[in-house]
Protein backbone atom coordinates (compact mmCIF):
# COMPACT_ATOMS: atom_id res chain seq x y z
CA UNK A 1 0.00 0.00 0.00
CA UNK A 2 1.46 3.39 -0.91
CA UNK A 3 1.43 6.49 1.30
CA UNK A 4 -1.76 8.00 -0.15
CA UNK A 5 -3.69 4.73 0.09
CA UNK A 6 -2.58 4.26 3.67
CA UNK A 7 -3.56 7.85 4.49
CA UNK A 8 -7.01 7.36 2.91
CA UNK A 9 -7.50 4.14 4.85
CA UNK A 10 -6.64 5.84 8.13
CA UNK A 11 -8.92 8.80 7.31
CA UNK A 12 -11.95 6.66 6.50
CA UNK A 13 -11.58 4.50 9.61
CA UNK A 14 -11.23 7.66 11.74
CA UNK A 15 -14.39 9.11 10.19
CA UNK A 16 -16.33 5.91 10.89
CA UNK A 17 -15.12 5.86 14.49
CA UNK A 18 -15.94 9.55 14.97
CA UNK A 19 -19.52 8.94 13.84
CA UNK A 20 -19.76 6.07 16.31
CA UNK A 21 -18.73 8.43 19.16
CA UNK A 22 -22.20 10.00 18.92
CA UNK A 23 -24.69 7.21 19.51
CA UNK A 24 -28.46 7.65 19.32
CA UNK A 25 -28.86 6.74 22.99
CA UNK A 26 -26.97 9.84 24.07
CA UNK A 27 -29.47 12.59 24.64
CA UNK A 28 -27.35 15.48 23.44
CA UNK A 29 -29.62 18.47 22.65
CA UNK A 30 -30.14 18.52 18.88
CA UNK A 31 -28.90 22.11 18.24
CA UNK A 32 -25.65 21.35 20.08
CA UNK A 33 -25.20 18.01 18.32
CA UNK A 34 -25.82 19.65 14.94
CA UNK A 35 -23.24 22.38 15.57
CA UNK A 36 -20.59 19.92 16.87
CA UNK A 37 -21.11 17.48 13.98
CA UNK A 38 -21.20 20.27 11.40
CA UNK A 39 -17.62 21.25 12.25
CA UNK A 40 -16.34 17.77 13.03
CA UNK A 41 -17.46 16.39 9.66
CA UNK A 42 -16.73 19.48 7.56
CA UNK A 43 -13.76 17.77 5.86
CA UNK A 44 -10.64 18.08 8.02
CA UNK A 45 -7.45 16.28 6.98
CA UNK A 46 -7.44 14.22 10.22
CA UNK A 47 -3.68 14.80 10.54
CA UNK A 48 -3.52 14.49 14.34
CA UNK A 49 -5.51 11.24 14.67
CA UNK A 50 -3.54 9.76 11.76
CA UNK A 51 -0.30 10.62 13.60
CA UNK A 52 -1.67 9.00 16.74
CA UNK A 53 -2.68 5.77 14.98
CA UNK A 54 0.58 5.60 13.02
CA UNK A 55 2.78 6.07 16.07
CA UNK A 56 0.72 3.53 18.04
CA UNK A 57 1.12 1.00 15.24
CA UNK A 58 4.92 1.41 15.39
CA UNK A 59 4.79 -0.28 18.78
CA UNK A 60 2.32 -2.91 17.64
CA UNK A 61 -0.78 -1.32 19.21
CA UNK A 62 -3.99 -2.38 17.45
CA UNK A 63 -5.93 0.32 15.62
CA UNK A 64 -9.07 -0.39 17.69
CA UNK A 65 -7.12 0.14 20.92
CA UNK A 66 -5.81 3.53 19.80
CA UNK A 67 -8.99 4.72 18.08
CA UNK A 68 -10.77 6.35 21.08
CA UNK A 69 -7.65 8.50 21.63
CA UNK A 70 -7.44 9.30 17.90
CA UNK A 71 -11.10 10.40 17.92
CA UNK A 72 -10.47 12.45 21.06
CA UNK A 73 -7.58 14.39 19.53
CA UNK A 74 -9.64 15.24 16.45
CA UNK A 75 -12.47 16.51 18.68
CA UNK A 76 -10.00 18.63 20.66
CA UNK A 77 -8.52 20.01 17.44
CA UNK A 78 -11.97 20.80 16.00
CA UNK A 79 -12.99 22.59 19.22
CA UNK A 80 -9.86 24.73 18.95
CA UNK A 81 -10.67 25.67 15.35
CA UNK A 82 -14.28 26.60 16.25
CA UNK A 83 -13.12 28.84 19.10
CA UNK A 84 -10.22 30.26 17.09
CA UNK A 85 -12.64 31.32 14.33
CA UNK A 86 -14.92 33.24 16.73
CA UNK A 87 -15.18 37.05 16.40
CA UNK A 88 -13.42 37.42 19.77
CA UNK A 89 -10.42 35.53 18.40
CA UNK A 90 -9.55 35.38 14.68
CA UNK A 91 -13.01 36.30 13.38
CA UNK A 92 -12.93 33.99 10.36
CA UNK A 93 -15.86 33.28 8.04
CA UNK A 94 -14.61 30.16 6.30
CA UNK A 95 -13.13 26.94 7.63
CA UNK A 96 -12.73 23.56 5.97
CA UNK A 97 -14.34 25.01 2.86
CA UNK A 98 -17.55 25.95 4.64
CA UNK A 99 -18.93 28.86 6.67
CA UNK A 100 -17.47 28.74 10.17
CA UNK A 101 -19.50 27.26 13.02
CA UNK A 102 -20.58 30.65 14.43
CA UNK A 103 -21.64 31.84 10.95
CA UNK A 104 -23.95 28.81 10.72
CA UNK A 105 -25.20 28.47 14.28
CA UNK A 106 -24.47 31.79 16.00
CA UNK A 107 -21.72 32.68 18.45
CA UNK A 108 -23.35 31.24 21.55
CA UNK A 109 -23.91 27.83 19.98
CA UNK A 110 -20.41 27.82 18.45
CA UNK A 111 -18.88 28.43 21.90
CA UNK A 112 -20.94 25.54 23.23
CA UNK A 113 -20.04 23.31 20.27
CA UNK A 114 -16.35 23.87 21.11
CA UNK A 115 -16.97 23.22 24.80
CA UNK A 116 -19.06 20.16 23.96
CA UNK A 117 -16.38 18.66 21.70
CA UNK A 118 -13.65 19.23 24.28
CA UNK A 119 -15.69 17.49 26.98
CA UNK A 120 -16.78 14.73 24.64
CA UNK A 121 -13.13 14.02 23.85
CA UNK A 122 -12.37 13.35 27.50
CA UNK A 123 -15.66 11.46 27.93
CA UNK A 124 -14.71 9.11 25.08
CA UNK A 125 -11.23 8.46 26.53
CA UNK A 126 -12.50 7.98 30.10
CA UNK A 127 -15.34 5.70 28.93
CA UNK A 128 -12.70 3.59 27.19
CA UNK A 129 -10.44 3.51 30.26
CA UNK A 130 -13.22 2.64 32.71
CA UNK A 131 -14.57 -0.13 30.48
CA UNK A 132 -11.13 -1.65 29.72
CA UNK A 133 -9.66 -4.73 31.34
CA UNK A 134 -6.10 -4.11 30.23
CA UNK A 135 -3.65 -1.31 29.35
CA UNK A 136 -5.36 0.91 31.94
CA UNK A 137 -2.14 2.70 32.90
CA UNK A 138 -1.08 3.17 29.26
CA UNK A 139 -4.51 4.52 28.29
CA UNK A 140 -4.58 6.92 31.24
CA UNK A 141 -1.15 8.14 30.18
CA UNK A 142 -2.36 8.74 26.62
CA UNK A 143 -5.26 10.84 27.98
CA UNK A 144 -2.86 12.73 30.25
CA UNK A 145 -0.54 13.51 27.34
CA UNK A 146 -3.46 14.88 25.30
CA UNK A 147 -4.63 16.99 28.26
CA UNK A 148 -1.12 18.40 28.63
CA UNK A 149 -0.66 19.14 24.92
CA UNK A 150 -4.05 20.79 24.49
CA UNK A 151 -4.29 22.71 27.75
CA UNK A 152 -2.55 25.38 29.77
CA UNK A 153 0.93 23.99 29.08
CA UNK A 154 0.30 23.50 25.38
CA UNK A 155 -2.21 24.80 22.85
CA UNK A 156 -4.10 27.13 25.20
CA UNK A 157 -0.79 28.64 26.38
CA UNK A 158 0.24 29.27 22.77
CA UNK A 159 -3.12 30.81 21.90
CA UNK A 160 -2.84 33.06 24.96
CA UNK A 161 0.55 34.40 23.90
CA UNK A 162 -0.71 34.77 20.32
CA UNK A 163 -3.54 36.99 21.54
CA UNK A 164 -1.36 39.16 23.75
CA UNK A 165 1.26 39.68 21.03
CA UNK A 166 -1.18 40.67 18.28
CA UNK A 167 -0.19 43.95 16.61
CA UNK A 168 3.08 44.14 18.56
CA UNK A 169 6.62 43.52 17.28
CA UNK A 170 7.83 40.20 18.66
CA UNK A 171 11.15 38.39 18.73
CA UNK A 172 11.80 35.17 16.79
CA UNK A 173 11.95 33.44 20.20
CA UNK A 174 8.46 34.67 21.14
CA UNK A 175 7.12 33.56 17.79
CA UNK A 176 8.69 30.14 18.20
CA UNK A 177 7.04 29.81 21.62
CA UNK A 178 3.64 30.71 20.14
CA UNK A 179 3.96 28.29 17.24
CA UNK A 180 5.44 25.44 19.24
CA UNK A 181 2.58 25.69 21.70
CA UNK A 182 -0.43 26.77 19.65
CA UNK A 183 0.15 24.23 16.89
CA UNK A 184 3.12 22.05 17.79
CA UNK A 185 2.13 20.72 21.20
CA UNK A 186 -1.06 18.99 20.03
CA UNK A 187 0.75 17.44 17.08
CA UNK A 188 3.53 16.22 19.38
CA UNK A 189 0.98 15.01 21.96
CA UNK A 190 -0.82 12.99 19.26
CA UNK A 191 2.40 11.11 18.48
CA UNK A 192 3.35 10.65 22.13
CA UNK A 193 -0.15 9.50 23.12
CA UNK A 194 0.02 6.91 20.33
CA UNK A 195 3.28 5.37 21.50
CA UNK A 196 2.29 5.70 25.18
CA UNK A 197 -0.27 2.98 24.45
CA UNK A 198 2.57 0.61 23.51
CA UNK A 199 4.69 0.95 26.63
CA UNK A 200 7.61 2.82 25.01
CA UNK A 201 11.19 3.07 26.21
CA UNK A 202 12.57 6.48 27.15
CA UNK A 203 14.67 6.46 23.97
CA UNK A 204 11.54 5.92 21.88
CA UNK A 205 9.67 8.64 23.75
CA UNK A 206 12.51 11.11 23.23
CA UNK A 207 12.82 10.27 19.53
CA UNK A 208 9.08 10.64 18.96
CA UNK A 209 8.97 13.87 20.98
CA UNK A 210 11.71 15.33 18.82
CA UNK A 211 10.00 14.16 15.63
CA UNK A 212 6.76 15.81 16.83
CA UNK A 213 8.49 19.05 17.72
CA UNK A 214 10.07 19.34 14.26
CA UNK A 215 6.99 18.40 12.23
CA UNK A 216 4.87 20.71 14.40
CA UNK A 217 7.07 23.65 13.48
CA UNK A 218 7.27 22.58 9.82
CA UNK A 219 3.46 22.38 9.76
CA UNK A 220 3.05 25.87 11.19
CA UNK A 221 5.66 27.48 8.92
CA UNK A 222 3.90 25.84 5.96
CA UNK A 223 0.56 27.14 7.22
CA UNK A 224 2.04 30.66 7.30
CA UNK A 225 3.44 30.21 3.76
CA UNK A 226 0.12 28.88 2.42
CA UNK A 227 -1.63 31.91 3.89
CA UNK A 228 0.39 33.93 1.35
CA UNK A 229 0.88 31.60 -1.60
CA UNK A 230 -2.01 29.13 -1.21
CA UNK A 231 -5.32 28.75 -2.97
CA UNK A 232 -8.28 29.70 -0.79
CA UNK A 233 -10.55 27.12 -2.41
CA UNK A 234 -8.10 24.25 -1.86
CA UNK A 235 -7.28 25.44 1.66
CA UNK A 236 -10.97 25.82 2.51
CA UNK A 237 -10.32 29.14 4.26
CA UNK A 238 -9.50 32.72 3.35
CA UNK A 239 -5.88 33.59 2.60
CA UNK A 240 -3.87 36.71 3.55
CA UNK A 241 -5.58 36.56 6.92
CA UNK A 242 -2.29 36.81 8.90
CA UNK A 243 -1.40 40.04 7.12
CA UNK A 244 -4.87 41.51 7.67
CA UNK A 245 -4.67 40.68 11.37
CA UNK A 246 -1.12 41.96 11.63
CA UNK A 247 0.11 38.57 12.85
CA UNK A 248 3.79 37.90 13.14
CA UNK A 249 4.64 34.92 10.94
CA UNK A 250 7.77 33.16 9.66
CA UNK A 251 7.53 34.62 6.13
CA UNK A 252 6.94 38.07 7.59
CA UNK A 253 9.93 37.81 9.90
CA UNK A 254 12.37 35.97 7.60
CA UNK A 255 10.95 36.34 4.07
CA UNK A 256 9.14 33.70 2.01
CA UNK A 257 12.20 31.90 0.63
CA UNK A 258 13.97 31.63 3.99
CA UNK A 259 10.74 30.42 5.60
CA UNK A 260 10.52 27.63 2.98
CA UNK A 261 14.10 26.59 3.74
CA UNK A 262 13.38 26.65 7.47
CA UNK A 263 10.38 24.32 6.98
CA UNK A 264 12.54 21.94 4.90
CA UNK A 265 15.19 21.92 7.63
CA UNK A 266 12.59 21.06 10.25
CA UNK A 267 11.46 18.09 8.17
CA UNK A 268 15.05 16.86 7.72
CA UNK A 269 15.58 17.06 11.47
CA UNK A 270 12.27 15.28 12.06
CA UNK A 271 13.25 12.40 9.76
CA UNK A 272 16.64 12.21 11.46
CA UNK A 273 14.98 11.98 14.87
CA UNK A 274 13.19 8.81 13.78
CA UNK A 275 16.51 7.18 12.83
CA UNK A 276 16.93 6.23 16.46
CA UNK A 277 13.62 4.40 16.33
CA UNK A 278 13.47 0.72 15.38
CA UNK A 279 10.54 -0.29 13.27
CA UNK A 280 8.50 0.68 10.26
CA UNK A 281 8.86 4.46 10.27
CA UNK A 282 8.33 4.93 6.52
CA UNK A 283 4.74 6.15 6.74
CA UNK A 284 5.64 8.78 9.36
CA UNK A 285 8.67 10.02 7.45
CA UNK A 286 6.59 10.32 4.26
CA UNK A 287 3.94 12.17 6.23
CA UNK A 288 6.61 14.58 7.49
CA UNK A 289 7.65 15.34 3.88
CA UNK A 290 4.01 15.68 2.84
CA UNK A 291 3.44 18.34 5.52
CA UNK A 292 5.58 20.87 3.64
CA UNK A 293 4.55 19.88 0.12
CA UNK A 294 0.79 20.05 0.85
CA UNK A 295 -1.49 22.61 -0.75
CA UNK A 296 -4.39 22.28 1.72
C1 LIG B 1 -8.87 28.33 20.75
C2 LIG B 1 -7.48 27.27 22.60
C3 LIG B 1 -7.63 27.64 21.19
C4 LIG B 1 -6.64 27.35 20.36
C5 LIG B 1 -6.65 27.61 18.93
C6 LIG B 1 -5.93 25.74 16.33
C7 LIG B 1 -5.53 27.04 16.87
C8 LIG B 1 -5.34 27.18 18.33
C9 LIG B 1 -5.43 28.08 16.09
C10 LIG B 1 -5.74 27.97 14.64
C11 LIG B 1 -4.92 28.97 13.94
C12 LIG B 1 -4.19 28.28 12.89
C13 LIG B 1 -4.79 28.33 11.54
C14 LIG B 1 -3.05 27.66 13.18
C15 LIG B 1 -2.27 27.00 12.14
C16 LIG B 1 -2.15 25.56 12.34
C17 LIG B 1 -3.45 24.89 12.33
C18 LIG B 1 -3.94 24.44 13.64
C19 LIG B 1 -4.09 24.70 11.19
C20 LIG B 1 -5.34 23.95 11.07
O1 LIG B 1 -5.08 22.59 11.15
P1 LIG B 1 -5.26 21.62 9.91
O2 LIG B 1 -4.64 22.22 8.68
O3 LIG B 1 -6.85 21.68 9.75
O4 LIG B 1 -4.81 20.25 10.31
P2 LIG B 1 -7.90 20.57 9.28
O5 LIG B 1 -9.12 21.37 8.94
O6 LIG B 1 -7.35 19.84 8.09
O7 LIG B 1 -8.10 19.68 10.45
Amino acid sequence: MDFHQQMAQYQSSIDRALHACFSDEQKIPQPLLDAMQYSLFAGGKRLRPVLLLASASLLGVAKETAMPYACAVEMIHTYSLIHDDLPAMDNDDMRRGKPTCHKMYGEGMAILAGDGLLHHAFQVMLDDITSSKNLLWEKAQAAQILAHGSGNFGMVAGQCMDIVSEGKPITPQDMRFIHEHKTGELIKASLLAGIALGNPTQVQLDAMGLFGQHIGLAFQITDDILDITGNAQKLGKNIHSDEKKDKCTYPQLFGLEKAKIMAQKEVLQAVEALNGFDGQTRFLTELARHIISRNQ
